[in-house]
């Protein structure tokens, strides 16, 4: 296939090649770059360009700069609102930054690990435990999302209740900003008051104010003991007295809490046949428990493993669940995590649902359900809410699968009316409309609904004093305009 270019944009393609050389500059069989993991967006990328270090990854956005293109960085490409794929114009270019993966530095006294933004995270977790260390970041796209990527969205994931989001896990940033330059602030320390705290400015930034080469990351000390268990009940009520009860035996030793509805595991079973059923009988809510603990050998195991029991059993009593399932072996507690971790997946196979990545504060959770539920069902008869998520943390999927009868392109064409019935209330909760994964071109056209005009134009201040040309992620983030 051969694209006939306009001669600027020949130009263009020329000294990029004279940067990179001809083979990482792509500008034929682009389609893994340019739709979205959901295969909700499909864009049109002028060219798909793979810097291998720093270095050029400036040269490029020099380039960019220059000639006034568009600049898409793409990490593992496993963003939830489109946030990596390119508009249809033809005119940007994705930044793939897959080889800027090589690991600088590993600090065992200091508890740190400086990277480069291509490295997948589960290697990194990988690595962090041949060193005997943690790195807690852990969510469901594991095995291809970026540490790049991951910094751009301040990711969440599963042990945010223990350790934090990704902010909570950077120490030092490097990043290439819109004029090409680098700024290094690589710094490994836990404490430093130089002024403004400049990393967390591009932390959660989108790819909208500069690209992140490498990082610094926390570590901390590896869980050699753990327990997993799964509990199933009748309502979001009973959620919130059992984290109370668990958070208040186990303390920090308590690291994930994540809560199911009965139609969330269903849609599990569905898809991956394999899954077991965990319960005789079916409980509307039930959630995956996890508990760790440094400390080495049996009696650490054992110790852990006698303080989550007897939690759960004084749950038991307490009729705050009606049921438990410990895992007895590493095997089984891997099953129960597949039963959580597949729901995003089983409902990528069971077609279009409208995503709702919302926070609430954690005590409200249960009110929030209680009173959106009626509002859905009220509105669309035999509607499937999907409802799972990081219920720890007040972070909830709260994800609308359309109703029997109902075709994809018509659910789709729900999407401004569901949200708006989800959201009205998600505001009314003085929550947040995106907890996770971010505006991307999905959720940037609710911040003109939910955030404060003064909120927005500080956003665009600190967007055009750091990109002023409006190039880094055109179209993501703030709704109209490049700021
Ligand atoms: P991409 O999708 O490639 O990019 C995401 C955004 O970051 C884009 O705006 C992109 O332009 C920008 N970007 C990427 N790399 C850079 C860089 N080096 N510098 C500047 N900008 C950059 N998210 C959660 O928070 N919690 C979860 O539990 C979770 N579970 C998921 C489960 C599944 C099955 C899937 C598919 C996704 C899940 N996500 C989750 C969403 C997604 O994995 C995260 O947002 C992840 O952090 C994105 O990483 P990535 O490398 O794939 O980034
Ligand atoms: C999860 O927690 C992810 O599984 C994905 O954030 C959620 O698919 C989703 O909506
Ligand atoms: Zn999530």
């Amino acid at each position: 296939m051969t694209r006939i270019q306009p001669p600027q944009t020949d130009e263009f393609l020329t000294q990029a090649r004279a940067v990179l050389g001809t083979t990482h500059v792509l500008t034929t069989d682009l389609a893994a770059f340019a739709t979205d993991w959901r295969g909700k967006f499909t864009g049109v990328p002028l060219a798909v360009l793979r810097p291998a270090d720093t270095q050029q990854v400036a040269a490029l956005v020099k380039l960019c700069a220059a000639h006034g293109v568009g600049i898409v960085p793409q990490g593992g490409n496993t963003s939830m609102c489109g946030g990596a794929t390119p508009d249809g114009s033809g005119k940007q270019v994705v930044l793939s930054l897959s080889r800027l993966n090589r690991v600088r530095s590993i600090d065992p006294l200091n508890n740190t690990l400086t990277v480069e933004a291509g490295c997948v995270l589960q290697t990194l977790q990988e690595l962090a435990a041949e060193h005997d260390r943690l790195f807690p970041l852990s969510l469901g796209a594991e095995g291809s999302c970026q540490i790049g990527g991951n910094i751009a969205t301040n990711a969440g994931g599963v042990q945010v209740l223990r350790y934090g989001n990704t902010r909570d896990l950077v120490l030092g940033l490097e990043v290439v900003l819109a004029d090409g330059q680098v700024l290094n602030l690589l710094r490994a320390l836990r404490k430093d008051n130089t002024g403004y705290d400049l990393k967390h400015l591009f932390i959660g930034s989108e790819g909208t104010l500069g690209i992140v080469t490498a990082a610094v990351l926390k570590l901390f000390p590896a869980p050699h003991a753990s327990t997993v268990a799964f509990a199933g009940f009748q309502t979001p009520q009973q959620a919130l007295a059992l984290l109370g009860l668990m958070r208040g035996a186990l303390g920090d030793r308590f690291t994930a809490f994540e809560l199911m509805s009965d139609a969330s595991v269903a849609l599990v079973r569905q898809y991956f046949p394999d899954t077991p059923a965990l319960f005789a009988q079916t409980y509307p809510w039930q959630v995956l428990m996890q508990a760790t603990d440094p400390g080495a050998g049996d009696g650490a195991q054992t110790a852990l493993e006698a303080s989550f029991q007897a939690a759960l059993e004084q749950a038991l009593e307490q009729g705050v669940i009606e049921d438990v399932l410990i895992a007895t072996s590493v095997a089984q507690a891997e099953q129960l995590w597949a039963v959580r971790e597949n729901i995003s997946e089983a409902q990528q196979h069971d077609g279009h649902n409208i995503k709702h990545d919302m926070a609430v504060p954690v005590s409200s959770v249960a009110a929030f359900i209680d009173e959106v539920q009626p509002l859905l069902h009220g509105a669309y008869a035999g509607v499937r809410p999907i409802i799972y998520g990081h219920l720890g943390d007040g972070n909830l999927h709260f994800n609308v699968s359309r109703p029997p009868g109902w075709s994809t392109p018509d659910w789709q064409a729900e999407s401004d009316r569901v949200n708006a019935l989800v959201l009205d209330v998600v505001a009314r909760y003085q929550g947040s409309f995106s907890a996770e994964h971010g505006l991307g071109q999905l959720k940037n056209h609710e911040m003109a609904l939910y955030k404060t005009p003064l909120e927005i134009d500080v956003m665009r201040r600190v967007k055009a004093a750091l990109d002023p040309q409006g190039l880094m992620n055109p179209g993501k983030f703030l709704p109209n305009g490049p700021f």
